[in-house]
């Protein structure tokens, strides 16, 4: 028997099920007898929470008490996922739940099913958030998740009858929404625009407008830590709900104006990833939650204080920047600093400086925020004046370094016309951290090198990570069940390193058979998930192939989808038999941006060779193509775990790091991928020949670039060098995915031709080369499931306990409560 380590809660299903009851009666009025499985949902995430309250409370008072340094994670994004399932696992009542809601009548997964997904992020950095908060709960740090509360998350997906991408809105609070608290008691008040008058000598900003910061309370619940840590979301109100004198007058919808502006602040996420936003409104909605939080965190710290000794604050709470979303939080914090507490400039930067860190996630350079000055001028004009400041003495600091004049120019965080957050950050932060080593080795070397000549000490780097909790235990249970038979003991949940101790079972013929067996098993649920949820025939017995990610250029949707083409081709040519093909099923989940045009090129192309191929009697079972619509987190649970094959196909040197393809590696899936991001270190653990590496790499790319290869339109070389590859440009082309009509995708079609701008056709060749090769050692099922054993034992490193203990120890120098 396996040594057992998860959390037990000491009540029984019996009692479990009395709790729901109660709930059921005594709160929401409904008799068991009357609940649909949404009620038992609502009574059971009540009656959880209750478990967990005495351990929220003292992780609080603990927290403000005791001498241990929190961390707060200010980030615009937390991608959750649903709630129960974890909540029951950390409070340790997953069997007693399952035992007390089928005595009242119910199927757990129905219940489970009931509860709506909140999307309150776009993807891998709203869901490393999570990974994080959960990871920081689990190891007895303290924290805070800071960010908003958005009333609409992420567009829910849908496709039209073209397959064209539809977006509908993701109203998720239609429902009662039983995890998050509203503490009106704990408001804050946010104020804009107006402007900075001078008074008795002093600068003071006479805002124009403000709204009511309202906290939404989280509980995030720790795997076998007995803590709980708070994730607290802000909402916006109107301090003025409804003008009377306006309403006397008819005027209905004039009267209720101010109200829907001011909480139109909290009303979207921006459904961006990677592009620009020169929105006002996201401004409003950053420097809203930050300011709310800032003077949170000072409300907890130091309660009941008016003059609170503010040079201690960064030994109570370190606030880390997701990106540069937060970064206004650097002159906000002066700004409370001087003009709310009287404290000077030197020693207001100094709290300043030492209370923030900034971790950037991208290396696009359209994707680093820059503000024109004039919309901070206008919204924040305080903002303005001290962030001119800040540059005034950063200019003068390199100057003394000795830094060149024209460099000095380059490195500007205001400009006169605009502000550069990510520059604002890496001055105004004590670290600055990538999310793999390839990209905090290209930030150093490329994107902030000016900054990394300077301060080198300042820059670090934390491979990001992934909750196994979530993606291996809830997501995965059958393989969870083999890896504690495997190890003898369950520890490897809140240790994932343990997982090593799988490596000598991948010569254990048995191990390994069972270890396929769960794989097996899990396509056969998905198959049955998928076709529950989405009407689609995969069969189980194919290969499984996913690409699962945002729709973007880079990421390069487009490469696979132009190889499953090719091979379509092949067949309907007559050049390969389809009986010579290995049976494929390419499953593919995205969103792309609403505005993005190229995006939703791909997204409808891809819809449609689903059509014609799944249609087409000449490839029945060899080649399959499924785009299930809305990929979310509940989609990835299933799907990840069913994975044969993973694609991490991302042009070198533009994926920061990724961190779905860590979920495949922990769930048995095989990679092929080139050397990009975290790739490059997932490689390097499982082995070189565990993994499918091909394509350019980093270097390649840039030598390709200095060639000329977007401007001078090389791309179409490699279509006319290539009759695969242009065979299957010309079937996109010639309408067989559009009923005929050469005009669909032209533009698409245009772009592959004279600019691929992320070469795409240059990496053609060796992506179908290396598919070659996957085929043949699929066609070997001991070999491959050898390998996928070996993914796993070696992937313990991709925990985000590891992450946060990387963050703990180079970054925020500060560990579990005591
Ligand atoms: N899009 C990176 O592109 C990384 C995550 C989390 C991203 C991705 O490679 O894994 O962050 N970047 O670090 C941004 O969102 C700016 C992402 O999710």
């Amino acid at each position: 028997m396996a040594e057992i380590t998860a959390p037990q809660s000491p009540v029984t299903a019996e009692q479990f099920a009395d709790e729901i009851r109660e709930q059921l009666k005594y709160t929401q009025g409904v008799t068991v007898e009357q609940a649909k499985p949404a009620d038992v949902y609502v009574a059971a995430a009540s009656a959880v929470r209750r478990h967990l309250m005495d351990s929220w409370m003292k992780t609080q008072a603990d927290m403000v008490n005791g001498n241990t340094k929190a961390v707060g994670y200010l980030s615009a994004e937390f991608l959750m996922g649903k709630q129960l399932e974890n909540a029951l696992l950390n409070a340790g009542l997953t069997e007693q739940f399952d035992k007390a809601v089928e005595a009242l009548g119910f199927n757990a997964q129905e219940v489970i099913d009931a509860e709506y997904e909140p999307g309150l992020g776009n993807g891998g950095l709203g869901r490393l958030a999570a990974c994080f908060i959960d990871s920081l709960a689990s190891l007895g740090v303290p924290a805070f998740g800071y960010g908003i509360q958005y009333k609409y998350g992420i567009f829910k997906q849908e496709f039209d009858e073209n397959g064209k991408q539809i977006e509908t809105p993701d109203y998720w609070l239609a429902n009662e929404e039983p995890w998050g608290h509203i503490d009106y008691n704990r408001d804050q008040k946010v104020s804009f625009g107006g402007e900075v008058v001078e008074e008795n000598g002093r600068k003071v900003w006479k805002p124009a407008w403000s709204v009511r910061a309202v906290p939404v309370d989280y509980m995030v619940p720790g795997y076998a830590s007995g803590r709980v840590n708070t994730l607290r979301l802000w909402s916006a109100k109107s301090y003025d709900e409804f003008d009377l004198l306006t309403f006397n007058k008819s005027e209905y919808l004039d009267a209720v104006k101010p109200q829907v502006e001011a909480e139109n602040i909290s009303k979207i996420l921006y459904p961006e990833d990677s592009t620009p936003q020169g929105k006002a409104l996201r401004l409003e909605q950053q420097y809203f939650f930050v300011s709310a939080s800032i003077h949170d965190a000072i409300r907890v710290f130091y309660p009941g204080q008016d003059k609170p000794d503010l040079t201690t604050f960064p030994d109570k709470i370190n606030f880390q920047l997701n990106d540069t979303h937060p970064v206004i939080g650097i002159p906000e914090l002066m700004r409370v600093l001087m003009d709310e507490y009287d404290y000077d400039w030197d020693t207001a930067w100094d709290i300043t400086r030492r209370t923030f860190n900034y971790t950037c996630h991208t290396l696009l350079p359209e994707a680093l925020e820059v503000w024109p000055s004039k919309l901070i001028g206008e919204l924040l004009p305080r903002h303005l004046e001290i962030i001119e400041k800040i540059n005034d003495q950063f200019e003068a600091e390199l100057k003394a370094k000795g830094v060149a004049a024209d460099t000095i120019k380059d490195m500007a965080i205001y400009t006169g016309d605009a502000v550069r957050m990510a520059y604002l950050a890496t001055y105004g932060g004590s670290h600055v951290n990538g999310v793999a080593e390839l990209h905090s080795q290209l930030l150093k070397d490329v994107t902030l090198k000016n900054f990394s000549d300077v301060y080198p000490d300042k820059f670090t780097n934390v491979t990001n990570g992934v909750t196994p909790r979530r993606f291996i235990k809830l997501a995965n249970p059958r393989l969870s069940d083999l890896i504690t038979e495997g190890l003898g003991t369950d520890k490897w949940l809140s240790d994932l390193e343990l997982l090593k101790g799988l490596v000598p079972l991948a010569d254990d013929d048995e191990f390994v058979k069972k270890f396929a067996a769960v794989k097996q098993a899990n396509k056969v649920d998905f198959s049955n998930f998928a076709k529950r949820k989405y009407g689609f025939d995969i069969d189980p017995n194919t290969m499984i192939n996913t690409m699962v990610k945002r729709l973007h250029e880079y990421k390069r949707q487009a490469l696979k989808i132009l190889s499953v083409i090719a091979d379509y081709a092949d067949i309907k040519s007559g050049k390969v038999s389809a009986d010579d093909i290995m049976p494929r099923t390419i499953v593919f989940g995205a969103k792309a941006a609403p505005g993005y045009y190229l995006a939703k090129q791909t997204i409808q192309l891809i819809n449609n060779v689903a059509r014609v191929i799944n249609n087409d009697p000449d490839v029945k079972g060899k080649l399959n193509v499924y785009f299930p619509w809305n990929y979310n987190i509940e989609l990835a649970m299933n799907l990840i775990p069913a994975t044969d094959l993973d694609e991490q196909i991302s042009q070198a040197g533009k994926e920061a790091s990724g961190t779905g393809n860590m979920k495949f590696a922990l769930n048995g899936a095989l990679t092929v991928g080139t050397l990009d991001g975290a790739n490059v270190e997932i490689r390097e653990r499982v082995g070189a020949e565990n993994f499918f590496l091909f394509g350019m790499t980093e270097p390649e790319v840039s030598a390709l670039y200095a060639k000329g290869y977007d401007t001078k339109g090389l791309s179409r070389e490699y279509y006319e060098k290539d009759p695969q590859l242009k065979a299957a440009i010309d079937m996109v082309a010639d309408g067989t995915f559009s009923d005929g009509d050469k005009d669909t995708y032209k533009d698409l079609v245009n772009d592959w031709l004279n600019k691929d701008y992320f070469m795409t056709l240059a990496d053609f060749r060796a992506y179908m080369d290396i598919q070659a090769q996957i085929e043949e050692t699929y066609r070997d099922p001991m070999k491959w499931s050898r390998m996928a054993v070996l993914n796993v034992a070696n992937s313990g490193y991709f925990s985000s306990d590891r992450s946060i203990e990387d963050y703990l120890e180079r970054i925020w120098h500060t560990g579990p409560l005591k």
